[in-house]
């Protein structure tokens, strides 16, 4: 039998969040990015994910040159605090070359840029020492269905995943789907349509996807079959851990807080499936509550992983023999007591 497996935690800078909503302004003032190193330490995280811009701030209005020497003073920090870089995700949503897509925009010069910042995005990850680059990909899709043309956009994706695997022969590229917002619909939203536009690409193998709960809620999905699809492709090369409340704007609320029998099963499914052996890093992408007040500022990561942990245990004592009996009698209403009974702790 494997040993099991010792997980490690991840977050990024956003996920110290101040606050803010489309209703309102922020809650909490801003901390330093320092602030935000020291506090993933002080939590025992021992890797942080990075947009480009998260690593090198105003990142458009600087030369090629001093971008990578910003990204090499950053890996010292790094370094210097004993954090690893777990990825670099190019923000393709904020500029106003990004207004209707980035790689499928209908303009071609907003497609060259948004390849030209991913290749960007490929040197400061080399700089940081990860060779995983995730693409959420926020404005492929579209407001109204009229105004693109759907096959093209794929051909656009698969256009822009070969630049990036041709700048660079060892990153690999990790889609990250979700179903809608900002967009209306989007182009990539589960992970079937991620690894199908793997398989177009010039190299397979160096394409694959980071799940993230609440989106797989949001696309009417359990995140455990998500799991277990792209475990079975060997190609879930990172993790977003959250909770989403139904179908409504994307929620990141800590793991395991709107449904602890779907977060167990997502637990499950990692240890069944050896995530995290290869030096996967369990990242929770939630935010703090609109509510919360500084002094509790880090509450919300201490808590997930405090749940995922509690989680694992919960899964390593699952009565597995008790629920073989059970399927193979095909009384699943005891097998749903079981469960339920487990997870309450008899
Ligand atoms: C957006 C989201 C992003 C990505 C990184 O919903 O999850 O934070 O994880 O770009
Ligand atoms: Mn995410």
């Amino acid at each position: 039998m494997a040993k099991p497996t010792v997980y490690r935690f991840c977050a990024g800078p956003w996920n110290f969040s101040e606050g803010q909503d489309p209703y309102g302004p922020p809650t909490r003032s801003g901390e330093s990015f320092d602030w935000k190193l020291a506090a993933l330490k002080k939590l025992g995280f021992e890797a942080m994910m990075f947009h480009d811009d998260d690593a090198v701030p105003d990142i458009d209005t600087k030369s090629p040159r001093q971008v990578l020497k910003e990204a090499k003073e950053l890996k010292k920090r790094l370094d210097g605090e004993g954090i690893a870089a777990e990825m670099v995700a190019p923000r393709l949503w904020f500029a106003p070359q990004t207004v209707d897509g980035a790689y499928t925009s209908n303009n071609p010069k907003h497609r060259r840029y948004a390849i030209d910042r991913s290749k960007q995005s490929i040197d400061i990850a080399r700089v940081l020492g990860t060779d995983i680059l995730v693409l959420w990909l926020a404005r492929e899709g579209s407001y109204i269905r009229e105004s693109k043309d759907a096959g093209r956009c794929v051909d656009y994706l698969v256009e822009a995943c070969d630049a990036m695997l041709a700048h660079d022969r060892k990153i690999r590229l990790a889609i990250e789907p979700k179903p809608n917002e900002p967009m209306d619909v989007a182009y990539v939203p589960t992970i079937g349509h991620a690894l199908a536009i793997a398989q177009l690409t010039r190299d397979p193998k160096r394409v694959g996807a980071l799940i993230e709960s609440a989106h797989a809620i949001l696309a009417g999905l359990d995140p455990s079959d998500e799991i277990e699809f792209a475990m079975a492709f060997k190609k879930l090369w990172s993790l977003h851990l959250n909770d989403q409340n139904g179908l409504k704007f994307d929620q990141d609320k800590p793991f395991g807080s709107a449904n602890l029998r779907v977060a167990f099963n997502q637990v499950r499914a990692l240890e069944r499936t050896g995530y995290g052996r290869n030096g996967e890093y369990v990242c929770f992408d939630v935010h703090p509550f609109r509510t919360t007040r500084p002094e509790h500022w880090l509450k919300h990561l201490d808590n997930s992983r405090k749940t995922f942990l509690r989680l694992v245990e919960k899964a390593r004592t699952y009565p597995e023999k008790e629920a073989k009996t059970l399927i193979a009698d095909l009384n699943y209403q005891d097998l749903d007591q079981l469960v339920l009974d487990h997870l309450l702790g008899r």
